[in-house]
C-alpha cells in the first residue's frame, strides 16, 4: 500500500529529521509529507536541505501557525491529489513511535481506519502527571458514550485512514482543530459505515521541544463533543465538492500549496 505519512510540524527541528529517518527504514512504501507552518526554529529549512538526498520526502510550507487539524487536511489533500492510497497521521514529537507502525500498517490491509491506541491492551503512556492521564482518559470515555463510538482511544493523533474514507466522509468540512477534529473523524468514519480498529501504542511524552496544546483544548474538546452529538452526521460522497473549495481563492491556495510541495 503506497502511503503517505503526514508529519504536522511547528517548532520541531530537533525531531523532524530523526524520525523521518526513521519513518522511512520502517517500510520501503511509506513517503512522509512534513506540513510545516513556517516554524521560527526552522524545521522548513531542514526538511528543504535534507530532501534532495531523500526523494521520499515531501515538504509543504504554509506560511505561519493554521492549526493542526488544517495541518490534517492539507496532508489529506496532498495524498489525495497524489494518489496515495492512505494517509497516516503521526505527532513530530517523539510521542508517536515508529516501532508501531508495522502493526498498524497490517491493520491498515483489513480496516478502513486504524488507530494507533493508548487505551486498549498492551497500549499505555509513559511520563504523564496523573492528572493529565485521568483527563484524558475521562474525555475518551465521554466521548465514546455521547458520539456512540467503539472505539476507546477517540483522541488519538497516530492514525491511518485508506483512501476511501478520505474521499467519502467530507474531512475538508470540519472546522474544528485538535482534539475536535480528531473526534469529528472517528464520528464521521464511523457513521459512514467504515470498519474502524485500534492497535495497541505506548504513547511517549516528549522529551524534546515545547508543547503548543494548551490546556483549554480539551475542554473546547467536551463542548464538540456535546453539539456534535446532536448533529446528523453529513451526508456521504462530498469529500472533493464543496461549494467552497471550488472558488479561485480556495483553487489559487490550492496550487500555492502545490508549488511550495515542490509537486
Ligand atoms: N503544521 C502545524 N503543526 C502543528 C501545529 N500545532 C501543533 N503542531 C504539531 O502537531 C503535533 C502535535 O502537537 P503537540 O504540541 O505535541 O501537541 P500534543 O501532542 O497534543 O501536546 P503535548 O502532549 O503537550 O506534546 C506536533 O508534531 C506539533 O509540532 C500547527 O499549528 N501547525
Ligand atoms: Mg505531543
Amino acid at each position: 500500500m503506497h502511503t503517505l505519512v503526514i508529519l504536522p510540524t511547528y517548532n520541531e527541528a530537533e525531531n523532524v529529521l530523526p524520525l523521518s529517518r526513521e519513518i522511512l527504514a520502517v517500510d520501503g512504501g511509506l513517503e512522509i509529507l512534513v506540513v510545516d507552518d513556517n516554524s521560527p526554529d526552522g524545521t522548513g529549512r531542514l526538511v528543504e536541505e535534507a530532501r534532495p538526498a531523500e526523494r521520499r520526502l515531501h515538504l509543504l510550507s504554509r506560511p505561519g501557525k493554521l492549526g493542526l487539524g488544517t495541518a490534517y487536511l492539507a496532508g489529506f489533500r496532498f495524498a489525495l491529489e497524489q494518489g496515495y492510497d492512505a494517509a497516516l497521521t503521526m505527532d513530530c514529537d517523539g510521542s508517536h513511535h515508529p516501532r508501531h507502525l508495522p502493526d498498524i500498517l497490517r491493520a491498515a490491509a483489513a480496516h478502513e481506519l486504524v488507530i494507533g491506541s493508548r487505551y486498549v491492551p498492551g497500549g499505555g503512556i509513559v511520563n504523564w502527571p496523573r492528572r493529565r492521564q485521568a483527563l484524558s482518559s475521562f474525555a475518551n470515555l465521554y466521548a465514546r458514550l455521547l458520539l456512540r463510538l467503539p472505539v476507546n482511544d477517540i483522541t488519538s493523533g497516530y492514525r491511518c485512514y485508506r483512501r476511501s474514507v478520505l474521499e467519502t466522509v467530507d474531512p475538508f468540512g470540519i472546522r474544528a482543530s485538535g482534539y475536535s477534529f480528531l473526534e469529528e473523524m472517528c464520528w464521521r468514519v464511523h457513521r459512514a459505515g467504515f470498519s474502524i480498529t485500534e492497535v495497541p501504542i505506548v504513547f511517549e511524552q516528549r522529551t524534546r521541544g515545547v508543547s503548543k496544546i494548551d490546556s483549554s483544548e480539551i475542554y473546547r474538546a467536551a463542548l464538540h463533543v456535546l453539539a456534535t452529538a446532536f448533529r446528523r452526521p453529513p451526508a456521504p460522497g462530498l469529500a472533493r465538492g464543496r461549494a467552497e473549495d471550488e472558488t479561485p481563492a480556495a483553487a489559487e491556495r490550492a496550487e500555492a500549496e502545490r508549488s511550495a510541495a515542490g509537486r
